[in-house]
């Protein structure tokens, strides 16, 4: 195992990283910004070197510093986090060309799944399915064709996208050249690739990923769902594990084309796919993930299976530590991301100092953040504070806990998005679990913001009728689970699995 870990990020990533290394009882090294001098990583790391000024292009985004520091401060692995260097091909050679580990895919990995074309031809091959539509880079011409021949509504989105940019829905043939022309100049200016491909567009689709582990022997296991409907302008807002309604059935042939995906371009490390579902369960595969993400925490809650560390492990060369049979879903878990933003004003960014924090604790909390009360939060980075995840038996009292939580949660001296959280977790569709990709823009007037319960009254009368309506939703889940109880595995040491079991016997009462 390494002796000693280079960070290469900062925020809430770069301390959930330190405290996976710290229980392995391998050092950490932070590196930082200008601006960053003070900041929680760099308190929490073992010891700590500065790269440059604030701008991440000019300090976060040097891989050749950064590997420098790893060499002198003789870290023999590099966590690249989320975000900055997570997903560059050209690092991971760097890395590899300096004899330094990065820890996560190899650099051609992630080139193939960063381009989405061959992501694409690649998925396809592997059986995985894909959402309908073209395996190749099209000229204008042959976008016309294609939509002339199958008929919109159809996406035209960009080979070097992902996540929302460069994409363009087109709902009829009178928009298409002009939609084909935008899409282009977009591509060209937002990634220096023009190449454009084509899907058919999924009508209320749900924004469903399977977290994957694989290691260099040949092993690969999925963490089962979770659900990232809840976004806005592509920026996800609250993400659930396991996803709602879905059934056994779909989550192990979604889980299968992962571990296919996986095991098709020989994975190392932890991955996520992710795949839009329609009203009728069909999934499409839509894009990978080469990185620890945002949200792996809600998967840690439901499987007790620590990522990061899995990570680490397997780019020392171990194998995974557990198999597909020993994983299984106990409870539900929920995450809302903090971010310092004005909800009630189109959700600007809201820098500052942070002249109070009081993060939520208690039964069933977990707060990943890389802030503490007098740091500043400046315009430098993303403007996510902290994650509040939560665990609980089950959907409904994981919510109550959010809402709890929620309401504990102190930040002042800057706005945040929490209560912009607490209408959403009051909302009967979310409660329901009845949502799609579109459902900040439909119910959420936009997710633009608006009055929100300001005495204690009004919250307390909210929190009352989500009691309620979140034992409406208990007893549909349980009902549902009871129909389920049959298919859960059996057998194993594993203690978590047995109180899965006995308390899926358990049936209509929480
Ligand atoms: C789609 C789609 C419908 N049909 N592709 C948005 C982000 C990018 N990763 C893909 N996205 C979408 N692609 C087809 N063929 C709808 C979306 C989409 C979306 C997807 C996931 C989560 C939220 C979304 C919000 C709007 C649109």
């Amino acid at each position: 195992m390494f002796k000693k870990v280079l960070i290469a990020n900062r925020g809430e990533i770069a301390v959930r990283v330190m405290r996976a290394c710290r229980e392995m009882g391998i050092k950490t090294v932070a590196v930082y910004s200008d601006v960053d001098r003070d900041a929680l990583h760099v308190r929490f790391a073992d010891e700590a070197y500065c790269i440059g000024p604030p701008p991440a292009r000019e300090s976060y985004l040097i891989g050749e510093k950064i590997v420098e520091v790893a060499k002198k401060s003789g870290a023999e692995a590099i966590h690249p986090g989320y975000g900055f260097l997570s997903e560059r091909g050209h690092f991971v050679d760097l890395c590899e060309q300096e004899g330094v580990v990065f820890i996560g895919p190899r650099g051609d990995v992630m080139r193939t799944m960063g381009d989405k074309v061959t992501a694409r031809q690649t998925m396809d091959k592997a059986g995985v399915p894909i959402v309908p539509g073209t395996t190749d880079r099209l000229t204008d011409d042959a976008i016309a064709r294609w939509v002339r021949d199958t008929g919109p509504p159809v996406m035209i989105k960009a080979a070097a996208g992902g996540g929302g940019k460069g994409m363009r829905l087109v709902r009829n043939e009178t928009e298409l050249t002009s939609a084909i022309a935008r899409a282009r100049s977009e591509a060209k200016s937002s990634f220096g690739d023009d190449s454009l491909y084509v899907e058919k567009f999924v009508e209320e689709p749900r924004h469903i990923e399977i977290q994957i582990l694989a290691d260099a022997h040949g092993n690969a296991v999925h963490l089962f769902e979770r659900e990232c409907s809840i976004q806005r302008r592509h920026q996800k807002v609250i993400e659930e594990a396991p996803g709602n309604r879905i059934s056994p059935e779909l989550r192990a042939k979604m889980g299968e084309a992962a571990v296919a995906a996986a095991k098709a371009v020989n994975y190392v490390g932890a991955g996520t796919c992710e795949f839009l579902v329609d009203k009728h369960d069909h999934f499409y595969f839509l894009e990978m993930n080469t990185r620890v993400q945002v949200e792996h925490a809600i998967t840690e809650m439901i499987t007790g299976i620590d990522i990061v560390k899995a990570m680490i492990r397997v780019a020392a060369g171990e194998k995974l530590p557990f198999s597909q049979d020993e994983l299984a879903i106990h409870g539900h878990s929920i995450e809302a991301r903090i971010y310092a933003e004005d909800p009630d004003n189109n959700f600007v960014p809201s820098p500052g100092e942070i002249l109070v924090y009081r993060p939520a604790a208690g039964p069933g909390i977990r707060v990943d953040s890389g802030v503490y009360q007098g740091a500043k939060v400046t315009v430098f980075y993303d403007p996510m504070v902290a994650k509040l995840v939560v665990w609980g038996r089950d959907r409904a009292e994981a919510i109550e806990r959010l809402g709890r939580a929620l309401s504990e949660f102190v930040v002042k001296g800057i706005k945040t998005s929490i209560p912009f959280h607490q209408k959403l977790v009051h909302h009967p569709k979310f409660l329901e679990g009845r949502y799609d990709t579109g459902f900040i823009e439909q119910h959420m007037a936009g997710g633009k913001g608006g009055p929100t319960p300001t005495s204690a009254e009004d919250s307390a009368e909210a929190r009352r009728v989500a009691f309620m309506m979140a034992a409406v939703a208990a007893y549909k889940r349980d009902k549902q689970r009871a129909a389920e109880a049959s298919v859960v595995a059996s057998g194993g040491a594993d203690p978590w699995k047995s109180y899965g079991r006995r308390a899926q016997m358990r049936g209509g009462w929480r």
